[in-house]
């Protein structure tokens, strides 16, 4: 065994330039539980720019379930984000877009970025775009995307970005199932070598989507596409023709009106839309980036993720600009052109904080410490991590190689649902242990429940994370079905939002999250729901029934393992894995693609019928040995071939 400490402490000389430091951080937190009213009020007040106060600071219940911050209150997100920004730092970048080819950069002011969005709000409304309407967006990352967001928000439009790696038909279940009017989207899309026709999936989802009445597209290569008349409009020459007089004023949006919805996986069924409120979302999007990054007025802050997830919204769209702060926008992939691509920004940019996920790190580790060094990182002063339990490991050289030792680590855990950041530490108050997201932030409670939901109580303990209070930035609903956030969140353990994690809360209150506890799978932090790429694999039309799991990955932390019985007739051959895996990309994405098929004559299900996961998991797992309990099984026989094929495909 190596000696490497298992705390890491805050170093000194950073903790005096903190915003909040340990005792600080103890004193905000006892406030924050103990008068969550007062305390948020007081943030709300400071933070943000209100066009009228609210009336009452909280109301919940999460039983109905129902939780409502601030209202009353007049407040609107573009205006916090650009307008207010424009005395003070007019001619600050707000984003600094890092193209997909090295070098290949755009600096847009906050002066520049306000212009844009003003104008693409007016076109919105030229085109009849009105308050709760909702608006897709599947584009690249460019600014356009973070620009069309905030013109959304501007109109109180309801925006709903779908992540342009997602399929033709992924993108028309989530048009259709909100009801979009409107579609932004790119002629095409550039990523690493490749380019990606955007407007070509758009075409053949809008197919069937009807309520599509427009579709906006971003000149983003010379690329042609075809464009359909009354329907398509190139969103360049459109804002060219948009008379000057249109309107572009901040639509006085009440605190809950909805800001935007995002689709995210769940164990069962199709993805959920998880919706976001206005004054609660932006209110905590904005405190989070400035405590966890311990943000100051120079920070250049760059966050590798892609505005079609979670983290894109809160950390480099609403965060970093309702901040004041220099948000960097990155095209391409850290491996493009090659592994140092990251590092080359972060030199060429001077960024001082860096927000990535494990499984980037653990990528980007393997290709060894010489892409690193080769760039000057002496700019960077905060690195933190998202969306996966990120090993000892990874940490260890994140910490070591890319921060030279030097750099505090916020291991930061929140979900989709969550807003924002949950549990992180704060780099000038709370010392790190590698693989903990550590302690709660301010206002939020979390509890750690047994099987029977009893809470856990003290140190040591482990079970399933739930959060006993609301929080400014927590969804509000599942956009058109309310019954559905109930049961998913609230029912499992009454009087508890549920996050679908387990948890262990160590001999000093850290908090250890240790992945999903549900059939939710996290594939190089994406999440995918198992029936959801079950039911892709079954729409192959090679396969009668299916069950994945997840199984340990290099790089990837979580790969997707999928057991398959094959219809009658179909050879289980070379070709048919080619065609599950075609379908599955079609289907849903090139994410969600098994990293191995297993061809079985029969799944392990009980006797009435449900397929014992957790056996597969195990043999997933290579635990073949440790099966568990099978008697319950119909045909416990199975097991033993299941075991067989695994080992044998993986034997050599
Ligand atoms: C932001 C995001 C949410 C799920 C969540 C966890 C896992 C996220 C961490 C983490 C361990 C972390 N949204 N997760 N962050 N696990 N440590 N720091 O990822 O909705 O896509 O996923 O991701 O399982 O429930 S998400």
């Amino acid at each position: 065994m190596n000696k490497t400490p298992n705390t890491f402490p805050v170093p000194k000389a950073f903790a005096a330039k903190a915003h909040v430091d340990q005792q600080g951080y103890e004193k905000l937190y006892r406030e924050s539980v103990e008068d969550p009213e007062g305390f948020w009020a007081r943030q709300a007040n400071e933070i943000l720019h209100w066009q009228k106060p609210w009336d009452k600071v909280l109301s919940w219940d999460f039983k109905a379930p129902s939780v409502r911050w601030f209202e009353g209150g007049v407040i609107n997100v573009s205006e916090n984000c650009l307008d207010r920004h424009l005395t003070a730092r007019g001619d600050k970048p707000a984003i600094v877009w890092e193209g997909n080819e090295p070098g290949e950069t755009r600096t847009v002011t906050y002066r520049q970025l306000h212009a844009e969005v003003c104008r693409m709000a007016g076109l919105l409304r030229h085109l009849g775009v009105k308050k709760g309407d909702r608006v897709a967006i599947y584009l690249p990352m460019v600014p356009e995307a973070a620009a069309a967001m905030l013109a959304c928000a501007r109109i109180g439009a309801i925006h709903t970005v779908v992540f342009a790696g997602f399929s033709a038909e992924a993108l028309r279940d989530r048009i259709n199932d909100c009801g979009c009017s409107v579609l932004i989207t790119a002629n095409e899309g550039l990523r690493g070598g490749k380019r990606v026709p955007l407007k070509e999936t758009c075409d053949e989802a809008l197919a069937e989507c009807p309520s599509v009445r427009k579709v906006l597209v971003v000149r983003r290569t010379d690329g042609e596409t075809a464009m359909q008349a009354g329907r398509d409009l190139w969103l360049d020459q459109a804002l060219r023709e948009l008379p000057a007089s249109a309107n572009s004023a901040p639509e006085p949006m009440g605190s809950e009106d909805p800001l935007f919805i995002l689709y995210t996986s769940g164990s069962t069924g199709k993805p959920k839309g998880v919706l976001h409120t206005t004054a609660g979302y932006l209110l905590h999007v904005s405190l989070t980036h400035r405590m966890v990054f311990d943000l100051k007025e120079e920070d250049v802050f760059f966050c590798g993720a892609d505005v079609g997830w979670v983290t894109g919204h809160s950390y480099v769209v609403y965060g970093p600009l309702s901040n004041g702060a220099t948000s960097v926008m990155f095209e391409s992939i850290p491996t493009y052109p090659d592994a140092g691509r990251y590092w080359d920004v972060v030199e060429r940019h001077k960024v001082s904080i860096f927000y990535t996920a494990p499984t980037a790190i653990r990528a980007l580790a393997k290709e060894g410490d010489g892409w690193v060094k080769k760039y000057d990182r002496s700019s960077l002063r905060i690195l933190g991590t998202v969306g996966e339990p990120i090993n000892a490991d990874a940490w260890l050289w994140y910490h070591n190689i890319v921060g030279e030792g030097r750099c505090p680590i916020v291991d930061t855990w929140w979900q989709t649902e969550t807003g924002g950041v949950l549990i992180s530490p704060l780099p000038g108050a709370t010392a790190t242990k590698p693989g903990s997201a550590t302690k709660p932030l301010f206002g939020v409670q979390p509890v750690i429940v047994d099987d029977e939901g009893k809470e856990v109580l003290g140190n040591g303990v482990s079970g399933r994370l739930c959060i006993k209070f609301p929080w400014p930035g927590m969804m509000r609903t599942v956009y058109g079905d309310h019954e559905r956030f109930r049961q998913t969140y609230f029912a499992m353990y009454p009087g508890l939002y549920f996050t679908g994690d387990g948890c262990r809360r160590d001999e000093d209150g850290y908090y250890w999250i240790t992945g999903r506890v549900d059939d939710v799978l996290n594939v190089a932090g994406h999440r995918l729901g198992t029936a959801e790429v079950e039911s892709a694999i079954v729409r192959s039309g090679l396969v009668a029934e299916a069950a994945v799991v997840g199984i340990p990955h290099e790089i990837k932390g979580q790969g997707i393992g999928a057991f398959c019985v094959l219809r009658d007739s179909v050879s289980s051959d070379a070709s048919t894995i080619k065609g599950i895996l075609h379908t599955v990309r079609e289907v849903i994405s090139p994410i969600a693609a098994p990293d191995a098929v297993w061809f079985v004559s029969g799944l392990p299900k009980t006797r009435s019928g449900k397929i014992m996961r957790r056996i597969l998991r195990k043999v997933g797992e290579g635990e073949y040995e440790s099966v568990g309990d099978v008697t319950t099984l119909a045909d416990p026989a199975v097991v033993s071939e299941i075991v067989e094929t695994v080992k044998s495909s993986r034997a050599g």
